[in-house]
């Protein structure tokens, strides 16, 4: 229940997404708290904000003055540059570990199905497999799978492990980018060191050179996208198959009042995946019915759900801000959760409905929720537990339901490999391919609109005026986590959305036969785009670096430190990345000026950038694009 003296805010204010607007006004109605109430409530201090304080030992925490950043240092000395270089490689740093962790969960996955000990999971696509390994020079001619998947098994370790040498996704950097990366010492040795040494030398008394801790903060971003993300990515398509496009149903309205609806929410596929057998158990099944159920019905929220859309057509029940409200419909019957973006708000809003918050994962427990472990070599052990559960909540069903209607139908799993095959067999080849029409002026570059959904901006409003904004220009967008179901539920991931593009985008859409935005699918999938990148400079015609292609990123209402690392090793490969909501950095400083300016000028790599405005951030972002066709000679 909520305290009577809290501060009301206008819902519609707060949210573009119909259900959730409807879920929010029932939920005042019910007195239950969201995260949307906190934020109202809760100010965003203004020193932290700015990235002012200190609290890295204890003469502290130091608080600086952002409007006289150098009025001031802190009990040690340490300048406002040093303070807020230390405060965003921690950042970087959590991001990287998140991604990373989860990229190593697959690999010892894979160990484990590739040494026989887990009977559960396979290899569902060998193509896939088989592409890897070549891709980090493993010989596949006249191998087994198993050999195969053995020797790959054992040369992407090094990614997390290595300490000396070059993470084994390097060999899939553009030559001319990896150049830059040696020269200024940016190429991640293996994950686990990085981050050492990151902790080390953002400890009090160690390295106080902001440009210094920048070089470090790189190559542990860059062991992110181009280490444990990538090798998330890659396994987990090794092992449940590449996405390939498939229509999907997103918003609330995919809940069904008869049915056991049961929610998956986090990031790792594992547990999906077998929640996905589980729930079509004839065993299952029947026990939904004989509770009165017609059937049961599995829906994804955030990244799980990106996953699960992309790669199975799984509907998808709503974004990172409406994880709370769906709950409010009382037709949850249990919410599963693993790792990543799960608020802890969740726990009190299910007791308010008497939804289960299921906890299966031994790095993620919530006080008050039901803790359910999984383990990958009994999977269903726990899911069918999950399920049982949910089956005993539906039977004892006590409030009234009520379901927003919202329901809208995209199309996603567009893998780069898909793409890659869709737009003529390579990125530069005979038919509508992707590099020929930004030669010819149809498509004018490429952008990457992606993240989360934040309760200090109005939910989904920013990513999809960002997203029309761009594709009106003739910029092609791909998407991936909480961004894709923004403009999923907007309706903009069908072909027919080609009418919202401008002339050259729209006459490619219909041709081919593809949306003007492109999903991808989870957060950690941000790797797709680096890859996506790397093949556009491969296939020739739009120069030798990722930094010289005429492509974007954005992440316009993002929250997490994922975040944070993913923009990095945007910037860090060659792309000028635009951040929405606040910068944690001051202005007119030295720090501010190397990640907004020096990247790109001094390294040759992207930049950062800011704005709130969706509007002035697409014209940043064309304004972008259009440099680099120019530099490229394709301006028209
Ligand atoms: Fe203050 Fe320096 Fe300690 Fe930070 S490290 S809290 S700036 S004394
Ligand atoms: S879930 S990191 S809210 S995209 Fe990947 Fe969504 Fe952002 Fe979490």
């Amino acid at each position: 229940k909520k305290a009577s003296k809290e501060k009301l805010f206008n819902i519609r204010d707060v949210s573009i997404s119909e259900s959730t607007i409807q879920m929010l006004e029932k939920a005042r109605r019910d007195g239950v708290e969201t995260a949307f109430d906190r934020a109202a409530n809760m100010k965003a201090c203004p020193i932290g904000a700015d990235s002012a304080c200190c609290k890295h030992c204890f003469m502290g925490p130091c608080r600086l003055n952002a409007k006289d950043p150098y009025g001031k240092v802190g009990v040690c000395g340490a300048t406002i540059d040093t303070i807020m270089a230390r405060n965003f490689a921690r950042n970087v740093v959590s991001g990287c570990a998140a991604h990373t962790d989860h990229g190593m969960g697959m690999l010892d996955l894979f160990r484990e199905v590739v040494n026989g000990h887990i009977k559960e999971y396979e290899i569902k696509d060998v193509q896939k497999l088989e592409q890897v390994a070549q891709s980090v020079g493993i010989e596949t001619e006249g191998k087994t799978t198993d050999a195969i998947a053995k020797e790959l098994y054992a040369e992407l370790e090094r990614t997390y492990t290595q300490i000396e040498g070059e993470i084994p996704f390097a060999s899939r950097v553009p030559a001319k980018t990896l150049e830059t990366w040696r020269k200024f010492n940016f190429v991640p040795r293996g994950a686990m060191r990085e981050i050492m040494e990151m902790m080390h030398r953002t400890h009090i008394g160690v390295d106080q050179d902001h440009e210094n801790i920048a070089q470090q903060f790189t190559r542990v971003a860059l062991a992110d996208g181009w280490g444990g993300s990538l090798v998330a990515t890659e396994i987990s398509d090794i092992l449940y198959g590449t996405p390939r496009p498939v229509a999907v149903e997103t918003d609330m309205g995919v809940l069904k009042e008869d049915y056991v609806n049961i929610i998956v929410h986090g990031h790792e596929p594992n547990m999906f995946e077998s929640m996905l057998v589980s729930v079509n158990e004839p065993a299952l099944v029947q026990a939904a019915k004989d509770a009165g159920a017609k059937g049961i019905n599995l829906a994804g929220m955030c990244c799980s759900g990106a996953e699960m859309m992309s790669r199975h057509g799984v509907p998808h029940a709503g974004n990172f801000m409406s994880t709370e409200a769906v709950i409010c419909t009382g037709a949850v019957d249990a919410m599963i959760v693993d790792i990543q973006c799960i608020k802890q708000g969740l726990v009190k809003v299910g007791q308010c409905y008497n939804t289960p918050i299921i906890t299966t994962n031994t790095r993620c427990h919530m006080d008050g929720a039901v803790h359910i472990q999984f383990n990958d070599h009994t999977p269903s052990e726990c899911t069918d537990e999950c399920v049982i559960k949910a089956i005993s909540r539906f039977k004892n069903r006590k409030l009234p339901i009520e379901i927003p209607r919202q329901k809208c139908v995209g199309i996603h799993g567009f893998s780069h490999e898909y793409i890659n095959y869709m737009l003529g067999g390579t990125f530069r080849a005979s038919y509508t391919p992707l590099n020929d029409n930004i030669i010819n002026g149809k498509i004018r570059g490429v952008a990457g609109v992606v993240g989360c959904t934040n309760p200090r901006v109005k939910q989904d409003w920013v990513h999809v005026e960002l997203v029309k904004e761009l594709i009106k220009n003739d910029v092609l967008v791909v998407q991936t986590g909480c961004s894709q179901v923004s403009l999923a539920n907007a309706g903009l991931l069908t072909p027919e959305a080609a009418h919202l593009a401008g002339a050259g985008l729209a006459e490619v859409c219909e041709t081919v036969g593809m949306p003007p935005v492109l999903g991808l699918g989870s957060c950690v999938d941000n790797s797709r785009i680096l890859i996506a990148c790397a093949e556009m400079v491969k296939m020739g015609g739009l120069g030798d670096s990722i930094a010289d292609l005429p492509v974007a990123g954005a992440a316009p209402e993002y929250m997490s430190e994922k975040a944070i690392s993913i923009g990095h090793y945007f910037v860090a490969s060659g792309v000028y990345t635009v951040f929405g909501v606040t910068f944690p950095i001051v202005k007119d400083t030295k720090f501010h000026k190397l990640l907004f300016n020096d990247f790109e000028e001094k390294y040759g790599l992207g930049k950062w950038g800011f704005h709130e405005d969706p509007y002035e951030m697409a014209r940043m972002m064309i304004a972008h694009i259009d440099k680099k066709r120019k530099a490229l000679g394709i301006d028209k």
